[in-house]
């Protein structure tokens, strides 16, 4: 790659101060990226209106829930700045490189369910990119009708029971996500969507907004997309992301930080070894060891939080 020179860094640093003093930008919130277009939106008196934009092509990735302002160019618009991304992104890895997929997410909402089977690995890589990301984590047990999740380890996290299909659950998950910007994840066909559909009634009416908007068609979850709640806030829809990353400038105690909050059981059991460089393999008196013995732990809760460290020490986390 060619280096900036230093009259070409000058040139960058003008242009974003004359740009900083232009009075045509307006500020808007991206809500969908299309690879080709990007979906903002764009506060007029007490409602919100959809923008399809073009974007300036140094600017560098944009993701949902981005900050940006925009100039008019007719119908059309496009992106001249992004807001600085706030510590509350949620990454994820993409050809080695970590990837915003969306920006200012106050909460998560980790979807899960008893079928499709319930990946806990999942739930628990989720739970350590929002603990970095410094962003509240829930997980939401819907299809209570066919059968209770047992989430009993995750009892430091808010959890909710729910069903989309009969309604149980769903207000108290509204409440939780009032005024809030929240997202959902969650592996795929746990029901992310049909949660929104039960939270916003007239989520229909804002699908059609943006597929007149961006003249797409139907609905299909291939990308992040932001909504409104009845009730105040937004939630961000997303397709079933395998888990999130983190920046590798992260401060190794708050990675260490965000292990003791989502497996506070197993750094308990390792606390009691006898010896403090038990490796929990073949060590006598190894209190991990028997707590998978007498069934404290699982063996697949172990493997989880192994797999998630090994993960994290080769920078592979994701
Ligand atoms: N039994 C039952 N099925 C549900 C419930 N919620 C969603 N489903 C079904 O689960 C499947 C996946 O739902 P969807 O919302 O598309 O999941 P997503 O992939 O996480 O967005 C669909 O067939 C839904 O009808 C529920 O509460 N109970
Ligand atoms: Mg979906
Ligand atoms: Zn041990």
């Amino acid at each position: 790659m060619p280096k900036i020179t230093k009259q070409q860094q000058r040139r960058i640093v003008e242009n974003k101060i004359r740009e900083s003093k232009r009075d045509d930008l307006i500020a808007a919130i991206v809500i969908a990226h299309f690879g080709y277009e990007v979906l903002v939106e764009v506060a007029r008196g007490d409602a919100w209106q959809q923008i399809s934009c073009d974007w300036r092509q140094n600017l560098g990735e944009i993701s949902v829930g981005d900050r940006v302002q925009i100039a008019m160019q007719g119908e059309k618009a496009v992106i001249e700045h992004i807001a600085a991304r706030p510590k509350n992104t949620l990454y994820k890895r993409q050809a080695r490189k970590n990837k915003a997929i969306a920006s200012n997410v106050e909460q998560v909402l980790i979807v899960a369910c008893i079928e499709p089977a319930c990946q806990f690995n999942l739930i628990d890589r989720y739970l350590i990119a929002a603990e970095i990301a410094g962003i509240h984590a829930a997980i939401v047990a819907n299809k209570s009708d066919i059968g209770m999740l047992d989430l009993s380890v995750y009892q430091s996290f808010p959890i909710f029971h729910c069903s989309t299909l009969n309604g149980a659950g769903i207000k108290d998950i509204s409440e939780f996500c009032r005024d809030k910007e929240t997202l959902i994840c969650g592996q795929s066909g746990v029901g992310k969507s049909s949660l929104i559909s039960a939270l916003i009634p007239n989520l229909a009416i804002q699908i059609q907004e943006i597929s007149a908007t961006t003249k797409l068609g139907k609905h299909t979850t291939t990308n992040c997309r932001r909504y409104h709640l009845p009730e105040g806030g937004t939630i961000i829809d997303t397709p079933g992301v395998r888990g999130y990353s983190f920046p590798d400038n992260t401060e190794k105690d708050a990675v260490i930080q965000a292990m003791h909050k989502v497996f506070p059981d197993i750094f308990a059991a390792i606390a009691h070894c006898r010896f403090s460089d038990c490796t929990h393999q073949t060590e006598p008196h190894c209190a991990v060891k028997q707590a998978i013995a007498n069934g404290t732990i699982t063996a697949s809760r172990w493997e989880s939080f192994q797999s998630i460290k090994q993960a994290i020490e080769d920078k592979k986390f994701t």
